[in-house]
């Protein structure tokens, strides 16, 4: 039998965290011929919540589970760890300043790249979900030395398939006949789903959309559908997002289709003019268990234009955590 797999998720005691457990249980993130280990991560107060989420773990019966750590010990939960998901964050809250929010975060992730650094298995694989996503990757990514830059990313999968949605809802199409779609750049309002290089049953997205439709609606909607989501549910996104977790870690380890990519963010070589460093999201193909960046797509000046917007957004976030010591 196949040794099990550790799969270390912080926030477990969260939203997130409750819809994306039992789908990792189930064996949904690695296959349904792999058994997992799981170890929740969180803070004092929310270990007991964990403990109770943990009790309806076990009365699943899921025959892949092969055993739950509850810890609030971050070198504990990532000892061993082969797959770590880091959904607990600390939100912005009212009147905070994008400093502050930063620096709370840093104490977040330093201690958790930290113990990734020091006791994480050699084929770690890092995904941040909590926001702000690309800068508490690159926080974690920057006090884990050891540790392949590569294999820390953030997430802009749930990004990727709300533009799916979108796209295909627009031209009655099925979300399987998009291809190539990408979203580049932040996890943010400033990140662009860019449908120029993306193709609809082989013919080129952009061109079977109104150009209106495109700036106006598409793009807003995508980028603000997180808000959205809160006006409505009186919460935000949760079963979305652990369903894009699901995804990025899924093809990472598995591979995407030949003929596709995927979004993510990953850590920029350079290319497209992204400064080398930072954790950025571009179109990637997983081949052999890595995520690669799409090269050679031709970039037009309204992409061009959309895509700095994002970068400099990063550029900034990454200026003020260097600023605040936090890298
Ligand atoms: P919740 O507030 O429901 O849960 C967060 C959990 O994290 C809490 O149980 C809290 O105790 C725990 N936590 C806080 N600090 C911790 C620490 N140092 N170690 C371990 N656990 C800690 O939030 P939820 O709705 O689950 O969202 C989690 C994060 O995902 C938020 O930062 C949110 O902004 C972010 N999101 C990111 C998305 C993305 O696409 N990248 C989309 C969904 C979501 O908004």
């Amino acid at each position: 039998a196949q040794a099990p797999v550790n799969v270390t998720v912080t926030g477990a005691a969260g939203q997130i965290g409750y819809a994306l457990l039992f789908r990792i249980a189930s064996g949904q993130l690695l296959g349904a011929n792999t058994p997992v280990k799981l170890r929740l991560l969180e803070i004092p107060q929310a270990v007991k919540a964990a403990e109770g989420t943990a009790m309806e773990l076990d009365d699943c019966a899921f025959p892949l589970l092969q055993g739950i750590d509850i810890t609030d010990d971050a070198k504990k939960a990532f000892d061993g760890t082969n797959v770590a998901l880091l959904v607990g964050a600390r939100p912005r809250a009212k009147g905070m300043e994008r400093g502050d929010l930063l620096a709370a975060n840093g104490g977040i992730f330093k201690p958790q790249g930290e113990a990734i650094n020091a006791g994480a298995a050699d084929d770690v694989r890092v995904l941040v979900v909590g926001n702000p996503a690309n800068t508490n990757a690159l926080i974690a990514q920057a006090h884990a030395p050891d540790v392949p830059a590569e294999r820390f990313t953030a997430m802009t999968r749930l990004d990727h398939n709300r533009a799916l949605s979108q796209l295909s809802a627009k031209l009655g199409v099925a979300v399987t006949d998009i291809k190539k779609l990408t979203i580049w750049g932040n996890h943010s309002a400033t990140q662009y789903p860019d449908l120029f290089n993306a193709e609809v049953n082989g013919k080129v997205a952009a061109e079977q959309v109104e150009q209106e439709w495109l700036r106006e609606d598409f793009i807003p909607t995508v980028a603000k559908r997180g808000a959205a989501i809160i006006e409505a549910r009186g919460a935000s996104s949760a079963a979305s997002a652990a369903n894009a977790a699901i995804d990025h870690i899924y093809d990472w380890v598995n591979g995407t289709p030949e003929g596709d990519w995927t979004s993510a963010a990953v850590v920029s070589d350079g290319s497209y003019g992204v400064p080398e460093g930072l954790i950025s999201s571009f179109p990637v193909v997983s081949r052999n268990g890595r995520y690669e960046i799409v090269q050679g797509l031709e970039i037009d000046a309204f992409s061009r234009e959309r895509i700095d917007a994002s970068v400099k957004e990063l550029t900034e976030e990454r200026d003020a955590v260097k600023q605040l010591g936090l890298i």
